[in-house]
């Protein structure tokens, strides 16, 4: 389940071979876990550390590395300079990382936003689609990724001593088994019509309708959720954790204060592309899924 690695600076370089074992584990479903690499605050960064400066009915604020800018945040002026340049400089160590650790994706890895998770998630109040105490893969419904890899790096930043608490459940294969029943073929011209009325950001492809198929499933059914094998892992504060997320089945039950990466790989760029979910689900499925 986990992988672990004792690096303590996010500047570290990997030999190749232990790149080539962290790419195995990382494309066969494992959780690349740091527990020394912590992410510092300077003192007035420690400021930001409450859900204050979250914007009204936002849960986190995200930082845009194309276009510099955050969204969910409070309009302080000063607190949002400080924000950005934090929230940069994690994109900018995590992004450096995953080029260090896994130097065959350079050139391929695509910079996505960062995040800082300011509220506990333990008793929040959110529909249960959004639910993300609940097993899920990740899919999104405005923005289609087309069958790349979702990678993500996440960081406990909380200052008082509390873990953020996971569940990672089975393997991807074995969502799909047990889901495949339930995924059904879209409705005719439904994609383009959403596609259209901008309600997704670019056209959902037959991959994107059927991930956020199994991920809406997977969340709706309480008893799955209930009688699935899951492990609980504890991420402690100064912890730094990579995963596949699109893959691995992972829940949120408790923590505050995160930050994480999301960076996108082409399934072509991976070592092992029949454990991509396009490949799975296209062998599943016996139909190619990315239409146009
Ligand atoms: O906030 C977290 O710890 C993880 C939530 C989640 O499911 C995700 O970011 O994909
Ligand atoms: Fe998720």
């Amino acid at each position: 389940m986990l992988y672990t690695l004792a690096n303590s600076s996010w500047l570290d370089t990997f030999s190749p071979q232990a790149q080539k074992s962290a790419i195995d584990a990382l494309e066969g479903g494992q959780v690349i876990y740091l527990p020394q690499l912590a992410f510092e605050f300077s003192a007035a960064e420690k400021e930001l550390l409450t859900p204050r400066i979250l914007g009204e009915g936002s849960k986190n604020i995200s930082y845009n590395p194309t276009r510099k800018t955050l969204k969910g945040v409070i309009n302080l002026e000063k607190d949002t300079h400080c924000l950005k340049k934090m929230m940069a400089r994690y994109s900018s160590v995590s992004d450096n990382l995953l080029n260090a650790l896994f130097s065959r994706y350079a050139g391929s890895l695509m910079k996505g936003r960062t995040s800082f998770r300011p509220i506990e998630i333990a008793g929040r109040a959110t529909s249960l689609l959004k639910d993300d105490t609940r097993l899920h893969v990740d899919a999104f419904p405005a923005t289609p990724n087309h069958g790349k890899r979702i990678i993500r790096v996440f960081t406990n930043v909380n200052p008082v001593g509390k873990g953020r608490i996971w569940h990672l459940g089975e393997p991807f294969e074995q969502v799909v088994e047990q889901f495949l029943p339930l995924l059904r073929k879209p409705l005719a011209g439904m994609r383009r019509l959403l596609f259209w009325c901008k309600v997704t950001k670019t056209y959902r492809t037959l991959y994107d309708h059927y991930m956020l198929m199994l991920h809406d499933e997977m969340k709706k059914d309480a008893f799955y959720q209930r009688r699935v094998k899951k492990t609980v892992v504890d991420f402690q504060p100064g912890t730094t954790w990579i995963v596949m997320t699109d893959s691995v089945s992972h829940a949120a039950l408790s923590g505050q204060f995160v930050l994480e990466y999301t960076s996108y790989l082409p399934p072509h760029a991976m070592a092992n592309v029949e454990q991509s979910p396009l490949f799975i689900l296209e062998q599943a499925l016996g139909q190619k899924l990315i239409d146009s």
